[in-house]
């Protein structure tokens, strides 16, 4: 959340009027501001304004390219990125446009959250592709001395707009950098992961945006949300007591509740078949939002990437971490150089000189992600650098130990078991879970590095562990999880979470002594084992596999830390509580259907649970 999450960086007076047509009027701008200021209407071919924000050097010598950023979270505050996270940009001279999204802010027209893209060949119909190119068209004509070149950038929601943007781009975008935008909503991004439905996020993130045109925070009665959500009972009480029908992402959960046509609209991917504008992609490892989302922009639009003009670029940071701070730490965790700043001013800045500007060499690999553990950039060829590494597994054991020893004991009492009780979910973070944005602060955009000691030893929580690793543990590529399992109810949530045990012994930080670090995570909904288009009920008692991704990963678990992976069947309230017994509609079960279920993960031969990580060849 870049724009948004700000407070402060007051407006000043001395913007000079910058003529770009009738309705153009001065912004306010800080005295300091290198820039002058002026607020635009902008056409679209329907005859909708959008409201857009231009910031142009003073003392502009030569032609500048322009820099596009549009945004649902408003533009009152947009020139505090030029502090941090576009100063690079903007002490190298760009032309800076901030557009309010249709509908939102001072924006004319109807806020549609994630509009799809329009058919292919229809082109009579608009989206954020067409609102993109007539602000392009807009801007290179009516923009005094700039070059020609338009570039795009922006995270999440921003990062979206940007790549919606590129689909059928305007000839004068040459260069994007969608920066931890989602890619599918119901697969693996804000709203849903492998059909488990985000609430907390959900519910608070479709209040916020379409409770008026600008932003609104529900107003939670209790400071931990995790008992707001434990009290609201099943999910029929949202538009029951609160929404009343008015909150329409909140209608398409309800109405949507799996894969569908609808979120099959939704996602772009289908759309990127040929990498039309040169593409650098942007990923935080501990995203806590959108992480599928950049990778697998990234890996569509590779497939087509005949030219090289496709990268990826994933550093050790959570939700745009890299455009506020240095990224020399995120929690109690330090990567030992500021390697958020060295993203800003070695990576973005230089991309979009040498597409904007001819300025430079693009010295940029295919991929460049940052390993944590060893705390170095790693520049590969390609991502995930398949053949560099090698799959090896990890098997659940008995005595709650992790190998990479297959077991070779049979037999249907080979498992671990736990009661996995709706009326008492495990949080998905320390309690107090403050609302997701909560103005006082919020422990939210930190959560995936929290240590997780704080449920390791509930009897809910399943937990396995190497011995103490006797070398380096490098690995690169996608980790996955494969769980032979059964469940006494007729359906079942699945979270697995791969985890970096530090030693118990840490005379140079003992906060982080015996830490339980996540490294990757993911849940899965048991009852879309079959397929996402239909969940079917899982019959009791059946051994079951289910495997399922954890994402890529570039991490060194160092010598003398263990593995540790551990499952459990909730995560409350970011994901809503499986009733446990099959209902068609999660969104209509009633209060009765939440019922008690026991699960068991089986560890036989037959029927052997792992973790397959990628590990890199050199440090096997
Ligand atoms: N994660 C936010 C979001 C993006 C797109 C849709 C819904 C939510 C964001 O930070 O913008």
């Amino acid at each position: 959340m870049t724009i948004r999450a700000r407070i402060g960086f007051v407006a000043g007076c001395c913007a000079a009027m910058l003529v770009f047509g009738p309705d153009a009027r001065p912004a306010r701008a800080d005295a300091a501001d290198p820039f002058i200021a002026t607020e635009v209407m902008i056409p679209m071919r329907d005859g909708v304004k959008l409201h857009t924000r231009i910031f142009t050097p003073k003392n502009q010598a030569a032609a500048l390219p322009i820099l596009l950023i549009r945004t649902p979270y408003g533009t009152r505050n947009a020139a505090e990125n030029f502090v941090v996270y576009l100063k690079a940009l903007a002490d190298d001279g760009y032309v800076f446009a901030f557009q309010d999204l249709r509908g939102k802010f001072e924006s004319e027209g109807q806020f549609v959250m994630q509009r799809p893209a329009r058919a292919p060949g229809d082109n009579a119909a608009l989206d954020e592709g067409t609102d993109t190119y007539d602000t392009i068209d807009w801007l290179i004509k009516q923009v005094p001395n700039n070059n020609g070149r338009v570039g795009m950038l922006g995270v999440s929601y921003l990062g979206w707009t940007t790549i919606m943007g590129a689909l059928e781009p305007h000839p004068a975008l040459k260069a994007i950098s969608p920066q931890a935008s989602p890619a599918d909503m119901w697969l693996g991004d804000d709203f849903h992961h492998n059909g488990a439905f985000r609430l907390s996020y959900g519910f608070e993130y479709a209040y916020e945006l379409e409770s008026g045109k600008d932003l609104k925070h529900f107003d939670f009665d209790r400071y931990d949300t995790f008992d707001w959500y434990l009290a609201l009972g099943p999910l029929s009480n949202v538009n029951a007591k609160y929404f009343q029908g008015k909150v329409p992402t909140w209608n398409d959960f309800v109405a949507h509740p799996n894969y569908d046509e609808f979120w099959r609209r939704q996602t772009m991917i289908p759309h990127l078949k040929e990498v039309k504008v040169p593409t650098l992609n942007v990923a935080g490892w501990w995203d806590q939002e959108d992480f599928y989302g950049p990778i697998s922009i990234y890996q569509a639009l590779e497939r087509h990437d005949v030219k090289k003009r496709n990268f990826l670029v994933v550093g050790p940071w959570n939700h745009g971490g890299w455009t506020k701070m240095p990224g020399d730490r995120l929690g109690p965790i330090s990567f030992d150089a500021a390697t958020a700043k060295q993203f800003r001013d070695h990576v973005q800045a230089p991309w979009f000189a040498y597409f904007l500007k001819d300025q430079g060499k693009l010295d940029q690999p295919e991929a460049l992600t940052f390993e944590s553990g060893t705390n170095r950039w790693r520049r590969w060829d390609s991502w995930p650098p398949v053949p560099k590494t090698e799959e090896r597994k990890l098997y659940f054991g008995p005595g709650e130990t992790l190998s990479f020893q297959a077991p070779d004991a049979d037999g249907d009492a080979l498992f671990d078991q736990y009661a996995a009780d709706p009326a008492h979910p495990v949080p998905y973070r320390h309690r107090p879970i403050q609302p997701t944005y909560f103005p006082g602060g919020s422990k939210w955009a930190t959560w995936l590095v929290e240590d997780q000691r704080f449920v390791d030893d509930r009897d809910d929580v399943l937990s396995w562990e190497t011995s103490a690793l006797k070398h380096d543990v490098t690995i690169a590529g996608e980790v996955s999880a494969h769980l032979f399992a059964s469940t006494t109810g007729g359906d079942a949530d699945w979270v697995v979470k791969l985890i970096d045990v530090y030693p118990e012994h840490m005379p140079e930080n003992w906060d982080l002594a015996g830490y339980q670090l996540m490294v990757s995570n993911e849940v899965f909904r048991g009852r879309y084992r079959t397929g996402f288009e239909r969940p079917e009920a899982i019959a009791p008692n059946a051994v079951l596999e289910y495997s399922f991704s954890l994402h890529t990963q570039n991490y060194t678990f160092l010598k003398g830390h263990r593995i540790m992976v551990q499952v459990q069947s909730s995560w409350f309230p970011i994901i809503d509580r499986n009733p446990q017994t099959f209902v068609a509609n999660i969104f209509e079960a009633k209060a009765s259907d939440f019922r008690a279920a026991t699960h068991r993960v089986h560890r036989s031969a037959r029927a052997a649970s792992h973790v397959s990580i990628p590990v890199v060849k050199s440090t096997r």
